[in-house]
């Protein structure tokens, strides 16, 4: 069942890491229509370029976010259109008990209308667009409500498409995140030169194939790698409705967390060019489609999304049989 293809097609790099890519943003700022006024771009770009991400404040309205968690209570209630993943393994239909503590949400976007319009605001697409040339797809994402305490990694390791470098994710905070939650970290600007790969000479992690001292060591080799290279640690304490963006080789994951008690309701996503592929296409061929929405696209590898399909229930509860967290 596993097909990862390690191919990497994409050889040339993207032109955000392009030794000029700083060069380049006041040309590709300039030539963009329609950007969403009031929002500094070009400090973005130059974020996401020199450190490997960037924060974009008050990004989505109080409202909307409100709408996020309707709907997050609203599905402890239909529990059958809910997915959710805890240790690695799917749980549906949700016991939702437990939610808090290690759960997350896979998908939300699906059957949140208000989480579709979060994960595809104007600000994100614009943003996404200027990265890549043409309309995002967002294609997969996880909602918290308690930090992750995930060991820090690079994206590429466990998301897979086939284009790794032009993978991004967004990170919104769907509340003021306070200090001892286990708020997400990164090592500032670990996106350029840092490249662990695995004991078995991959750069991608798949848990049928490799046991977890395969991932014990990856994890344990990367972060000494940012200390070796003398990176900074940092963590994100943003207000809620504030957006990280961050670059697929950025190497972060979730502090621990020290106050047991305080949430971390987060929606986490992640992206690729809307002519990429995300490698569950590769075996969901049917059910697998690019949907539009607003100025981006959508997909999911759990839910159908076809509108011909109009089945609001996730169609893929299995085991983990590729690497896509
Ligand atoms: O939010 C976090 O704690 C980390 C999540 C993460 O690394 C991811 O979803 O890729
Ligand atoms: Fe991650």
């Amino acid at each position: 069942m596993t097909d990862i293809s390690e191919s990497n097609s994409h050889s040339d790099p993207a032109w955000f890491d392009e030794a000029n890519a700083l060069e380049q943003i006041d040309a590709r700022v300039a030539q963009a229509e329609h950007l969403q006024s009031g929002i500094d771009y070009r400090s973005l770009l130059t974020g996401f370029i020199t450190d490997g991400f960037c924060v974009l404040p008050g990004a989505i309205p109080e409202i909307l976010i409100d709408s996020i968690m309707a709907d997050f209570h609203t599905a402890a209630q239909k529990r059958e259109q809910i997915l959710l993943r805890m240790g690695g393994k799917y749980n549906h239909p949700g016991e939702w008990g437990i939610v808090g503590r290690r759960k997350r949400v896979i998908d939300f976007y699906v059957p949140s209308h208000s989480a579709l319009e979060a994960i595809l605001a104007k600000p994100v697409t614009d943003f996404l667009s200027l990265i890549y040339d043409e309309p995002p797809l967002a294609f997969q994402s996880l909602l918290f409500q308690y930090g992750s305490q995930q060991a820090m990694h690079q994206d590429t390791a466990y998301v897979v498409t086939d284009s790794p470098p032009l993978l991004t994710a967004s990170w919104i905070a769907l509340e003021d995140v306070q200090a001892g939650s286990g708020e997400l970290c990164y090592y500032k600007g670990s996106h350029r030169n840092i490249e662990v790969l695995f004991d078995t000479g991959r750069a991608i992690w798949s848990r049928d194939i490799d046991d977890s001292t395969v991932n014990e060591s990856y994890i344990n080799r990367l972060s000494r790698a940012c200390e070796d290279a003398n990176l900074e640690l940092q963590t994100f304490l943003p207000k809620k409705g504030d957006i990280l963006f961050w670059h697929a080789g950025l190497v972060h994951g979730g502090s621990e967390i020290t106050s047991k008690d305080y949430t971390r309701k987060s929606l986490v996503t992640h992206y690729c060019p809307h002519s990429g592929k995300p490698n569950y296409f590769n075996i969901q061929k049917e059910t697998s489609s690019k949907e539009p929405f607003a100025e981006g696209f959508y997909s999911s590898r759990h839910y159908d999304v076809r509108p011909e399909s109009n089945n609001p229930y996730p169609i893929y509860t299995g085991g983990e049989d590729i690497s896509i967290k």
